[in-house]
Formats: structure tokens, sequence, C-alpha cells
């Protein structure tokens, strides 16, 4: 499944995740798990080009069918009984392929999947994190009917009284000429209904629904508090599709220099965490990801950044059950000047921002949107394309803060752009400077610069080690003492300063890297993790939990389960 839980009742669905086959160029082939990277197979561990996945799918009725990805690294083309009948790129958003009449027979269904670098790809491009190859998130087919619900799209309003009211915005799509129709939609013990009429064949409509006042108990940290939203579609009394989904009641606001979760300040104490585990490359299951989750927990963190680009529903549903706060930005890690200049990079990160938004704009757990991470922040053509996508952001959602990750120290000239003011810093690790002095002066300089009056994050800082390398006499860079000695610096400085609404260690677990960045990168690996690639904690666990339990903001975890209420 490609949620945590069950989207639809009356809609039939199937999942195609499980052993498929694939074939390269040269002929060989491999059975292939979906959800899975080949470079878990052995003799594929640096394959880097095209394989075509195969498998065959059973469909027992003439039909509408749509196919499901929630993700393909890095492009796909896919193929129905030979034909082509849909493509995309970026393995980081999902994407749907709908294929109308189709017969009840055995069918052929290929997806060439192709990972290399090449003019092709503006957001995969070799990089301080690893792009693996294969069908990466799971995949499913739905059976349509006359009309679907494409989405439901919720945005909360909380009333002066503490009761919400639940806008519901959701896009209908006729398949056929169909009669008339209703939709309806459930929340926290609302419902209304909605009269559609007749659709012609491709007719699309909007409907707003708002249900008003409702008593509900908030979405917070440490406190996952989800209600079920289900939207369905009936044509003569007869449920024609429907649409499950979970949201929370939370507001998030900018005052001044603090963001606000519920009308309290919050502090964020963060990692920021790559899909990339040492034996499961990107495609980690629902178990891996709670296993990072709660050493992430055990730690005292209340929040994560997707680092650098949308993440697997599956773990933004879980932040959203455990109460973890998320920043998710679109994919884009450091790219260059040349890159950003091409008219494909805009068509592919305008396709990235919108399929994030769309896809991930009901989990309360998000609470801000980045873009570019460390990005051209520093010329007039950066704040034209900054702006450019940030407003994209804006418009896709008016209800959320937005920010990005600035590497621009003293130089950049976009701070008047954003919500919140974000910088990756390393003092004591690329620079030798005491923590302290560094930020003392960044944060003077950044209040002249666009700041003011904003509230401010460390989105990155951090050091690196090898897991298993000692130095008695913790000097050595790359040992786990000086790690765990330079982040404790680091976060006594920075979370001892009130002016800082709060920080994301860079990072969570080691993670694998291009093999252009090897001559940087000990292992071809980012080794700054408090965890190696396995999860084994180096000394700087250690150190992160102790200065993390003594924030005030270290709430006692409540993690009650969704749906007590
Ligand atoms: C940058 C970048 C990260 C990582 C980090 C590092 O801040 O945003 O992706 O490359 O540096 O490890 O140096």
């Amino acid at each position: 499944m490609i949620r945590l839980f069950q989207e639809h009742y009356a809609r039939r669905t199937e999942s195609l995740d499980g052993l498929w086959t694939i074939a390269l160029p040269d002929g060989r082939t491999f059975p292939m798990i979906v959800p899975g990277v080949w470079e878990t197979v052995p003799e594929l561990a640096s394959y880097e080009g095209k394989a075509v996945y195969a498998r065959s799918v059973m469909i027992d009725r003439d039909s509408c069918i749509m196919l499901r990805f929630g993700g393909v690294s890095h492009t796909a083309a896919v193929f129905w009984d030979g034909k082509p009948v849909g493509s995309h790129y970026n393995a980081f958003t999902g994407f749907d392929v709908i294929i109308d009449q189709v017969s009840a027979s055995r069918h052929e269904l290929r997806i060439e999947v192709d990972n290399s670098f090449s003019e092709n790809s503006t957001l995969h491009i070799p990089n301080d994190y690893f792009t693996y190859g294969g069908i990466n998130r799971s995949a499913e087919l739905h059976y349509l009917k006359g009309a679907m619900i494409s989405s439901q799209t919720f945005y909360a309003a909380e009333n002066e009284d503490g009761t919400f009211d639940a806008h519901i915005r959701a896009d209908i799509r006729a398949l056929n000429d169909t009669g008339s129709l209703r939709y309806c939609v459930e929340l926290a013990g609302a419902g209304k209904t909605a009269e559609l009429g007749s659709m012609k064949k491709g007719d699309t409509k909007q409907i707003d629904i708002t249900l008003e006042k409702l008593k509900v108990l908030a979405w917070d940290v440490h406190s996952g508090q989800l209600y079920p939203l289900t939207g369905t579609l009936r044509k003569d009394g007869e449920i024609i599709d429907d649409l499950a989904d979970r949201v929370g009641f939370r507001t998030v606001e900018i005052n001044g220099e603090s963001i606000l979760l519920n009308h309290k300040r919050v502090k964020i104490l963060g990692f920021n965490r790559h899909e990339d585990h040492g034996q499961l490359g990107m495609s980690m299951d629902a178990g891996a990801m709670v296993c990072d989750l709660q050493l992430m927990l055990d730690m005292g963190a209340n929040a994560v950044r997707t680092c650098h680009y949308p993440n697997d529903p599956k773990f933004l549903d879980l932040c959203d059950e455990l109460g973890i706060l998320v920043w998710e930005e679109h994919h884009a890690r450091a790219l260059p000047g040349e890159i950003l200049r091409k008219e494909l990079f805009a068509k592919q990160i305008s396709d990235c921002n919108e399929e994030m938004i769309r896809q991930h704009v009901n989990h309360p757990c998000i609470y801000i949107w980045g873009v570019l991470n460390e990005c051209e922040s520093e010329t007039e053509f950066g704040h034209a394309l900054y702006k450019k996508n940030l407003d994209q952001l804006r418009a896709l959602d008016p209800t959320r803060p937005v920010s990005f990750a600035s590497c621009r120290i003293f130089n950049d000239v976009c701070l008047d752009l954003v919500d919140v003011v974000s910088f990756n810093i390393y003092p004591a690790w690329y620079i030798n400077e005491p923590v302290a002095d560094f930020l003392a002066r960044l944060l003077s300089w950044m209040e002249e610069n666009g700041a003011k009056g904003k509230p401010v994050l460390i989105t990155e800082i951090g050091a690196g080690a090898i897991a298993g390398y000692h130095d008695a006499f913790r000097r050595a860079k790359w040992s786990e003492e000086r790690q765990a000695d330079i982040l404790d610096e680091q976060l006594q400085a920075v979370l001892g300063n009130e002016r800082v609404s709060g920080v994301y260690i860079w990072q969570f677990a080691d993670v694998k890297v291009s093999e252009e960045w090897a001559m940087r990168r000990p292992r071809t690996m980012n080794n700054k993790g408090v965890v190696d690639e396995y999860r084994r904690p180096k000394l700087a666990y250690f150190t992160v939990k102790s200065r993390f339990a003594q924030e005030k903001y270290h709430q006692t975890r409540i993690i009650s389960h969704p749906y007590l209420t």
C-alpha cells in the first residue's frame, strides 16, 4: 500500500507490490521486489542505467483502471500491453496512469526505469546523496467506475471558542457520461452532501464544503490526534467511488520571531533525514521508518526535515500519528547555476512543487514548505528564481509558512522572500571558529539583510564521524569523540540562543553518496549521522539526547493512538 491506512472501501484496489522481473539492456534478467531498488542485488550494486520492470496483471471484468505509483527512481515510462500509457520524472513524488476500456483478460504491464544522469535530468544529479534505481515506493491497481474523487483537500480554521471549521475541496472527474451524481463528506461526527448533477466524459467539477464548529482535540507535538475524513460519490443512490484520508486540527502561525503551534511557541529539536538505509537503500518499509522515528524520539526530537525532497507518504503518515513536526521540501540540493538556468529545470521543479503539495497538503505534521536547498540565493537571478518557487508554493497552499535553507552566509539576498529564515552552518567542522562567535556574527548580519522580525532556524549543523573510529584524546576529526564534542558545542550555542527557533541536526544517519563525491566523502558516504547507515548509534547519539533533554520543549511523550477520540 502507498499509505499506512486504507484509502478506499468502495473503490476496488489491488496491490502491485511483490516480485516483478527486470531485464537489463544486456539481456540479464532478475527477480525484483516492488517496492525496492536494484542496488540491493549484489550484481547490480553499482548499476546505473535502464531496466525494464515487467509483470502480468489479471483483469477480471471490462474496466477503466488506474495504475498508481508512489515513486519510481528516477524516470518511468509505462507500457500496457506494449502501448505507452504514461511517464513520470523524479523518484520522490507519486503519479497515476488511467487506462480506459481494458478487457477482462491477462495483460502485460511494463515500466522502463532509468536512474542514469543525463541532460534529461535536472533534479537527480551526482550529489551528496545517492540516486537509486527502481520502483522505490508501492504501486497499486485501482478499478474505476463512471466517475472518481480525484482528490480531497482539507484546511481547518479555528474559531474564537476553540472549535474548528473544516473546509474540504473535492475534485471530481467523470470517466464516462454520468447521470446525476451526489458527493458526501463526513468528518469528526459531521457531514454534508453536494448535488453535482450529470457530467460528461472528461468533465471535472470542484466542490467546496465547510463543516462548522467541530469540537475536536488538536493535533500537537507528540500527540498525533487524527480524524478520518471520508468522501463518497453516489450515482442513483449507489456508491460508485470513495476516498478516505486522515486529517489533524492545529494552527501554525508566525508571530514575530516565533513559530507558534496551537498558539504556543514551539522550539524545533530536529534531524535531517535522507530516505536511505544500509541494507534497503531508499525503499524503507514502515517498520524501518518507525525504528528511525523511535530513535529520534528517544533522543528527544520533535521534528524532521525531509532533506532534500518530498518523502514517502507512509513516513509522513507515521509523523502524523506520532506528532512529529515536518519541514518538507521539494527536490533540489545545491544545484549548479547552469542547471538552474535550464528550461527543463523550470518544468521539472514546477512539477515537483505541484505534486508535492497536491499529494501531501493534508498531512498535519507538515508545518512548513522549503525550496532550493543551498542554491543560488546570492544573485539577482537567484532572487527571481526563489521568488517564483516560493510564490508557487504559496499559491498551492496559502496556509503554511515557506522558507529555504541558505548556505550563502553573509551574501544572501533572498531573505526578504521567506516567512522563516533558515541557515545551514558548520562552525567547528568546516569553519574553524568557535560556534557562539560564528552564530553571533550570522545573527547580527541577517538582521540587516531581510531577517528582521522573522523566526530563525538552523536547518543544518553537525560534524562527521566514521562509526567505530575512536580517538582517546578526542582531537581527530572523523573520530566519534570529536563529532560528539563538536555537536555538543554546536547545540549548546544554538539551543542556548533565544533568537533561534530551533535546529535540525545534520544528520540522522550516514547515507550513501554518488561516486562522483567519493574523494570528498570517506566510504563514499556522508558520515555526519549520529547513527550509521545500519542505525548503530555513535557517541554523538548520547550527546544529542543529553542536550535535547535539557530543552523545556522536551515534552513528555503522549502517544495517543488516533481515533481514541
Ligand atoms: C550541505 C547540504 C547537505 C550536506 C551537508 C554536508 O549543507 O545541504 O545536503 O551535503 O552540506 O554534509 O556537508
